[in-house]
């Protein structure tokens, strides 16, 4: 990388600085941008997802050898300070200690509950800045806020020249919505501990909270049931086009659920039932109707296998699985999938929901299903993620409205606008089309609030952009079409309905190409975005 900061401006008075670096961030393509506008501060509210309130205002707040992280006394706070201190001890070259006493320097700290589950207020000026929240995700969603307003190279494994400026002012930030998901298909291809660890520390950048692991299909079933142990043995061991495979233990998985929860994200289980299940009717014959194992499936057809939905087996497995699962997992939702069902009756299907929800519910869990939920009975207090796109039906919308209507959740996943496995164009890499081509416009601009005809708003409980995998086997693939879709969909779920403007959008989402460049990550240089030279 080039050395931006090299330079530095001296000085420069706030005011002028922000316009110099707003017009780079506008202009800059193809331009050399002045170096003082290079130097300058991060404006308080290039940040990506938009935040809620952003008051600029006075001198910004400049990092030294003698900026400490100061940490109110609980553990878990200390832990977000160590957090932050790691991000900025390699880059700065900085000692930053963490510690429970001293003034100015980064102060985090929880206050009353006025910023709710996940909200936070972040002030700086000369003498510091201070993150306030009233719970730790905020404090953690805060410190992300404040990652974005340092210069990028912050990110780097190695000592950069800085300076290490963060402006001033005072951004109040909080969600719009509860739910702010990603998904990932570790069935399809299988992805290790490491590559989820990976996704899960990208995704904290942009305030996402759930993470929602999609691990059994017809192509490989990924986790580890101890009552049932050729499941993840034999029915995780291959993959789309007939690799290797695998699949998490249950210690694999408790790491990864816990690896999740320090970076405030949450794990939605899924198992993918009654269809989609090839890998675990050919690992167990009982479970097919006619008692007969199908072969390992490492094609990418959909909508040909279904769980015997009149055997008793069957639910003993449901149970089983079910159980083992819920226990694992500390979180509130567990995923039981219920889409493409295509060789499933539609009364089977209805019964065999019906019964799964029930199963779902004794061992403590809230129902997540893909929407098709919706044409069986949705459970009280049941979620359905809608992954339809603009030509969906008008009666399939209108049963997704009604159960909305009816009390049932929604979370939208619409596959023509965040389904990160779509094309970008024709002529981008990996990805399929069936949803069409999705470009980074098409997929930020669209309102979650008012997106489904007929669903009250209050119905809506937030955005997941899922990824499938049935082309993609690597984290560079996974980088490459998540971003820069993802950070679209964060803001979606994050930033207020009054913040939406793809023209600002696309200056803040510009700006987070060189983090994405320190970071090591690939990502698809949309030419619908003013990424800064260089
Ligand atoms: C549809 S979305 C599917 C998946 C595929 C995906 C590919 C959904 C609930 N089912 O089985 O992987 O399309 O984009």
């Amino acid at each position: 990388m080039r050395r931006r900061h090299s330079t530095t401006s001296g000085p420069t008075r706030v005011l002028g600085s922000l316009l110099l670096v707003a017009a780079a961030g506008v202009t800059a393509v193809g331009a050399a941008p002045a170096p003082a506008a290079e130097a300058a501060t991060t404006p308080l509210n290039r940040v990506v997802p938009a935040p809620a309130e952003v008051r600029p205002g006075g001198r910004p707040y400049r990092l030294t050898w003698a900026t400490g992280v100061h940490v109110d006394g609980s553990a878990e706070v200390r832990r977000i300070g160590e957090y932050l201190a790691g991000i900025l001890r390699p880059s700065t070259g900085y000692r930053v200690p963490v510690t429970e006493h001293g003034a100015g320097g980064i102060r985090l700290h929880l206050s009353d509950g006025r910023f709710g589950a996940e909200g936070y207020r972040l002030t700086s000026g000369p003498a510091g800045v201070t993150v306030t929240a009233s719970a730790a995700a905020g404090l953690f969603h805060g410190v992300q806020t404040l990652r974005q307003l340092l210069p990028a190279s912050v990110e780097r494994g190695s000592v950069q020249p800085g300076p290490w400026r963060i402006a001033g002012g005072t951004v109040e930030d909080r969600p719009r919505y509860a739910y702010r998901g990603a998904m990932l298909d570790v069935a399809r291809h299988f992805f290790t501990v490491g590559q989820v660890e990976r996704y899960i520390d990208e995704l904290a950048l942009y305030k996402i909270n759930t993470l929602h692991l999609h691990l059994s299909d017809d192509q490989g079933w990924r986790i580890a049931v101890d009552s049932w142990p050729r499941l993840a043995a034999y029915g995780g061991s291959t993959q789309v086009g007939g690799g290797r495979g695998g699949y998490f233990t249950k210690a694999d998985y408790r790491h990864i659920v816990r690896y999740a929860a320090s970076r405030y994200l949450e794990v939605v289980p899924e198992i993918d039932m009654p269809g989609h299940t090839n890998a675990a009717l050919a690992s167990y014959a009982q479970l097919n109707c006619d008692g007969t194992a199908p072969p390992l499936y490492t094609g990418t057809r959909v909508g040909f296998s279904s769980l015997c939905v009149p055997k008793q087996v069957t639910y003993d497995f449901v149970d089983d699985v079910v159980r083992e699962l819920a226990a694992l997992t500390p979180g509130r939702r567990l995923h039981i999938g219920g889409d493409e069902a295509h060789s499933t009756g539609h009364a089977d299907y209805v019964e065999f929901m019906d019964r799964v929800q029930r199963v779902v519910a004794r061992y403590g869990k809230t129902v997540v299903g893909w929407h098709q939920l919706t044409g069986a009975t949705p459970a009280k207090g049941a979620l359905a993620q809608y992954w339809g796109l603009d030509g969906t039906s008008a009666t399939e919308k209108a049963r997704v409205a009604e159960a909305a209507r009816n009390g049932t959740g929604l979370i939208l996943s619409p596959a023509d606008r965040v389904y990160l496995d779509m094309k970008y164009t024709a002529g981008t890499g990996p990805g399929t089309r069936w949803a069409g081509l999705v470009e980074v416009r098409r997929s930020y601009d669209w309102n979650p609030g008012s997106y489904l005809p007929g669903v009250p708003a209050s119905a809506v409980r937030g955005v997941e952009a899922p990824l499938w995998t049935e082309t993609l086997t690597r984290s560079s693939e996974i980088e490459y079409m998540a971003f820069p879709r993802l950070p679209g969909a964060a803001e979606l779920g994050w930033s207020p309905a009054a913040t939406h403007d793809w023209d600002a959008y696309k200056v803040r989402l510009a700006a987070q190409g060189p983090r994405w460049d320190a970071l090591g990550m690939s990502y698809y240089k949309s030419p619908q975005v003013p990424w800064p030279a260089g």
